[in-house]
């Protein structure tokens, strides 16, 4: 069976977007995500990201599958490439504004097309109960802020936070020194992580702007993450390290990112481009 598919990316976070608003029902099997993520082998990208007829009084649903094959709750640099092929598959013009109601396995996400061409994205509240990221560290039922871990024979110190997935943060002091591919896996998959975690090391060069590299869960290294800058921002209020607007700067580039005062909500501003399309033919 052939597979129409679109490349986007989000500050150099790619992913192949399928246009799956025919059924509410996902068949693609964690091999054949793998396969078409293959960057020698395959099309290339980070996940495969999939638009779904909506549910609970939605617009549409995102489903997102890792170069891994596993599947993650939300996916921050994708759901703004999910806004812009939607509007495309709607035929919008580029300038249009309009907000989405998406349906994610992280509750409802609103993403907001800017006439400029970046996206603006409603990304709910964080979650910051050890139980709910889900982490060991700390209380179960606290959080855990600035707590120790010792990972690769290193003693660490870390803050916990999901935006529907699972972060963690470290404060360091230069993070082009941090040896990514090597502790980032170590990271991943420490015991203390039960559905193992996207791992982010943030350098504070001033309140409002954080640099930031990140190894992700089921994908490894890439040039942005956009639940991760949240989650960044977030550690850095609660260690008191940052401003609640704040721009993080990522490989790939920068986003804007917000933590509402009285909402308690984030806000993530970025920019999400298409990159070409094309049609799938190897059967899985
Ligand atoms: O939680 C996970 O398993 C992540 N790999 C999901 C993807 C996150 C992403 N990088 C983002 O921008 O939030 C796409």
């Amino acid at each position: 069976m052939a597979i129409e598919f679109t490349k986007y990316h989000g500050l150099g976070n790619d992913f192949i977007l399928i246009d799956h608003r025919h059924s509410p029902t996902l068949t693609m099997t964690p091999a054949a995500a793998i396969a078409l993520c293959d960057r020698h082998f395959g099309i290339g990208a980070d996940g495969v990201i999939f638009v779904l007829p909506g549910q609970d009084n939605t617009d549409y649903t995102m489903r997102i599958l890792n170069s891994d094959g596993s599947e993650p709750e939300m996916c921050g640099n994708g759901i703004r490439c999910l806004a812009r092929f939607i509007a495309d598959l709607e035929g919008l013009e580029p300038d249009t504004t309009k907000t989405y109601r998406i349906h994610t396995l992280a509750g409802l996400i609103c993403p907001e097309l800017q006439p400029d061409g970046q996206v603006t994205v409603d990304m709910g509240e964080p979650r910051l109960l050890a139980a709910d990221i889900p982490t060991q560290l700390g209380e179960a039922e606290g959080k855990a802020i600035a707590q120790p871990l010792t990972v690769a024979g290193q003693d660490w110190i870390v803050t916990c936070v999901s935006m529907g997935n699972p972060h963690c943060i470290t404060f360091v002091d230069d993070v082009a020194a941090i040896p990514l591919s090597e502790i980032g896996p170590q990271f991943e998959h420490h015991p203390v992580f039960p559905q193992r975690t996207n791992t982010e090391f943030i350098e504070v060069v001033a309140p409002d702007y954080v640099k930031m590299r990140v190894w992700e869960r089921g994908a490894g290294i890439t040039l942005a993450c956009g639940t991760g800058a949240c989650a960044a921002v977030v550690a850095g209020v609660l260690n008191q390290k940052c401003d609640r607007t704040a721009t993080v700067e990522l490989p790939g580039g920068n986003l804007r990112i917000q933590w509402h005062p009285e909402t308690h909500h984030l806000s993530m501003t970025g920019p999400a481009e298409k990159v070409f399309t094309g049609t799938w033919n190897r059967i899985e």
